[in-house]
C-alpha cells in the first residue's frame, strides 16, 4: 500500500495541487512495514521527515495521509503540516519532524512514560543514519541505555545524507561496532526482506521486553528517488550504477509479491489485491481534493497542548 501511495503521489505530484515538499521511502519500505508490524498496537513511534513509510505502515490511513499532503482539513493535522509532521497520537504514531535526530529525543521520552505506565510498550524511533551524527542521537542513546528504557532505535541505513556518503562523514568504521559497547541489543539486516525485519524486530521486543535495555536495529536500506523530490536520480554523480541495480534488483514489494505467488496464490488474486489497493488509495486522492482548505481560525488551533 506505501508504495502504491507514493507511485500516487509520483504521478500527481507535478499537478501542483500538492504544495508541500516530498521526501520519498520508496525502496525503503521494508524497514517500516516490517518493524511496525512487529510492534503491532503495542508500540509507540516517531519517524524522521522520511515519514512516508513510517506513518503509512503504523495507521494504514491513507485517507487521512493524502488530505495532508492536499492540505486539506481531512488530513492527520487538519492540513496544516504537511508531509513532514505526520501524527496520528491515537494509532501510536507520535509525529515525525524536518530537523535530523530531533524526533529521536521524543520517542526517548514516551520510552520513559511507558515505562512508568504502560509495562510491555515499546517506543521506537526511525532516523537514517545521517541522524547518527547529531549529537541527539547519541545523547538519546546514552539516557536510554542509562535508564533502562523500553526503547527501539531503528537506524534507516541508506549510507547517504542528502548526497554524501557516510564514509565521508563519519571517523569510525561501524556503527553497530560503536553501539555495541552500550547497555543495548544490537541487531542488522540488509535483506530488504520485511519478513527478516519482522522477525529480526520480534526478537528485538523480547529482548526488550526480558532484559530491561534498550535495542538498537541497522537496517541497510536504498533510497530509489531524489533526496528531496518525487524524480528517479540514477543517474546523478553520487549514484553508483552496480549499488543502484543490486538494490533495484532485491526491492522490497517485489520480492514479497514473488513470495506470495511461490506460496501458492495466483497471479489473478495477487493483481485483484493490488487493484483493490489502488482503487481505495484514488478514493482517498479524490476525498483530499473535495475537501476543503482550513479556515484562517483553524490555523491557532492545535499549535500548543491544551489539557484536556
Ligand atoms: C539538524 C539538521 N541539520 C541539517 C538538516 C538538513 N538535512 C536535511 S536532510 C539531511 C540528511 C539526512 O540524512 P539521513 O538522516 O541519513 O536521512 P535520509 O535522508 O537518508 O533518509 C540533512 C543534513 C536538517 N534538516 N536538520
Amino acid at each position: 500500500m506505501t508504495r502504491r501511495c507514493e507511485e500516487t503521489i509520483v504521478r500527481i505530484y507535478p499537478d501542483d495541487e500538492m504544495k508541500t515538499p516530498m521526501h520519498m521511502s520508496m525502496g525503503q519500505e521494508a524497514v517500516a512495514v516490517g518493524v511496525c508490524r512487529a510492534l503491532g498496537n503495542n508500540g509507540d513511534v516517531v519517524a524522521s521527515y522520511r515519514s512516508h513509510a513510517t506513518y503509512l505502515a503504523q495507521t494504514e490511513d491513507h485517507g487521512s495521509f493524502f488530505g495532508e499532503l492536499h492540505g486539506r482539513v481531512n488530513g492527520t493535522a487538519d492540513g496544516k503540516s504537511g508531509s513532514m509532521h505526520l501524527a496520528d497520537i491515537p494509532k501510536g504514531m507520535l509525529g515525525s519532524t524536518g530537523i535530523v535526530a530531533a524526533g529521536i529525543p521524543v520517542a526517548v521520552g514516551a520510552a520513559f512514560a511507558n515505562k512508568q505506565n504502560s509495562p510491555g510498550r515499546i517506543a521506537a524511533a526511525f532516523f537514517g543514519d545521517g541522524a547518527t551524527d547529531e549529537g541527539v542521537f547519541w545523547e538519546s542513546l546514552n539516557v536510554s541505555c542509562a535508564m533502562g528504557l523500553p526503547m527501539m532505535f531503528v537506524c534507516e541505513d541508506n549510507d547517504l545524507a542528502v548526497h554524501t556518503r557516510k564514509s565521508h562523514r563519519q571517523g569510525f568504521n561501524s556503527l553497530v561496532e560503536v553501539v555495541k559497547k552500550y547497555r543495548c541489543s544490537v541487531y542488522e539486516d540488509d535483506t530488504n526482506d520485511v519478513e527478516s525485519i519482522y522477525a529480526m524486530t520480534r526478537s528485538a521486543i523480547a529482548q526488550i521486553i526480558a532484559m530491561g535495555t534498550p535495542a538498537f536495529l541497522n537496517v541497510k536500506t536504498y533510497r530509489y528517488l531524489e533526496p528531496c523530490g518525487t524524480t528517479m536520480d540514477s543517474d546523478a554523480p553520487y549514484r553508483r550504477a552496480e549499488e543502484d541495480a543490486y538494490w533495484k534488483g532485491r526491492d522490497c514489494v517485489a520480492l514479497q509479491r514473488a513470495r506470495l505467488l511461490a506460496n501458492g496464490l495466483a497471479e489473478k488474486d495477487v493483481v485483484a489485491v493490488e487493484n483493490e489497493i489502488n482503487a481505495a488509495i484514488l478514493a482517498s486522492v479524490a476525498a483530499a481534493k473535495a475537501a476543503a482548505h482550513p479556515t484562517p481560525q483553524q490555523l491557532y488551533y492545535g499549535v500548543f497542548y491544551e489539557a484536556p
